[in-house]
């Protein structure tokens, strides 16, 4: 088995693989678990973010209000699924991951300036009260993702630059910070290959320590006369230089296949934010935004994703 650095999480949502199904992903067959019906004014609520927290779980999640506001909020859960969610607003945004770096839960979204999008970076320990720090960069960018540790020395943070619109284009980069305040030395890391992520793509969940690299789940975008898809794929990077990647699958691991995810505000959105890892069994449970509207549960293992990558590896 491939070896997730990490804590034991027992109680992780887990359903196990479908008989004869053939990915290396598999879908709860109770999704989606957060509706716009969790919480009141809400007009949906989708690519969101959880983890261990307590003996259950935390989250923060979007909400996009029926004016259409685009707000964060948190949530607890005993066991991962059912969710109820503080009507309090946290931050103006969208799309937030959160981190458990230096024993504070790191939220990183995307904040909303009058210049364009950039990436807020706030800690918290309780779930409650926020401390916000400076803005990871100025504007335009989308999709900062914090990784779980130091490395050599240094906080690291996928970012992918954009415009200010449903930029046409996206490559991954990563910066280095001493202090979380000042942000340097930055690196490409990836940028779409394959056509199922021709138009771009943004990091997802918190990357994963296994001892092959980082496992890193992102989206990727294939735009068609009916416009964007979103689908998952994944990629190994290099353990001590991050943005090096060792392995990449060449296709999707996870695609708009069921209703929940044609249907919705955006039609044929998967769109991936969290994950929680059992690193004695080696599950992972991810969270994805559907369809621009709710919040759907999917499993793997940390073999499954990685047998998948190596078998269709991009990288010779
Ligand atoms: C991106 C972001 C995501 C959204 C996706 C599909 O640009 O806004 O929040 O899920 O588009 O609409």
């Amino acid at each position: 088995m491939a070896k997730i650095y990490g804590d034991a999480l027992p109680n992780l949502p887990w359903q196990e693989k479908p008989a004869g199904w053939q990915y290396p992903v598999w879908r709860y067959d109770g999704n989606p678990v957060i509706t716009r019906d969790n919480l009141f004014m809400a007009n949906s609520i989708f690519n969101s973010a959880v983890v261990p927290y307590g003996d259950g779980f935390a989250g923060v999640f979007r909400v996009d209000l029926r004016s259409r506001d685009q707000v964060l909020v948190s949530g607890k859960s005993a066991d991962g699924i059912h969710w109820t969610l503080d009507e309090r607003q946290i931050f103006e945004g969208y799309d937030p991951r959160l981190c458990l770096l230096d024993g504070k839960y790191y939220l990183s979204w995307v904040n909303l300036t009058p210049h364009g999008t950039t990436i807020g970076i706030a800690y918290t320990e309780d779930f409650t009260s926020w401390t916000q720090l400076e803005d990871a960069c100025y504007p335009v960018a989308r999709n900062g993702v914090l990784f779980p540790r130091k490395i050599n020395g240094e906080y690291c943070l996928l970012i992918r630059p954009c415009d200010r619109g449903h930029t046409p284009y996206g490559d991954i980069f990563l910066s280095h910070s001493k202090d979380l305040t000042y942000w340097g030395k930055h690196r490409f890391v990836m940028g779409p290959v394959k056509n199922w992520e021709m138009t771009k793509v943004g990091a997802g969940p918190t990357p994963i320590e296994t001892d092959l690299g980082w496992l890193m789940y992102y989206h990727g975008v294939i735009t068609s006369c009916n416009g964007f898809t979103y689908a998952m794929g994944a990629a190994i990077l290099d353990r001590d230089e991050p943005w090096k990647v060792l392995h990449r699958a060449d296709s999707a691991l996870l695609q708009p296949h069921t209703d929940y995810e044609f249907v919705g505000d955006v039609p044929n959105v998967v769109f991936p934010c969290a994950a929680l890892t059992d690193a004695a069994t080696g599950r992972i449970a991810i969270y994805y935004g559907a369809a621009d509207t709710a919040v759907a549960l999917a499993f793997t293992t940390v073999d499954d994703t990685v047998d998948y990558i190596l078998k269709n590896d991009l990288i010779k």
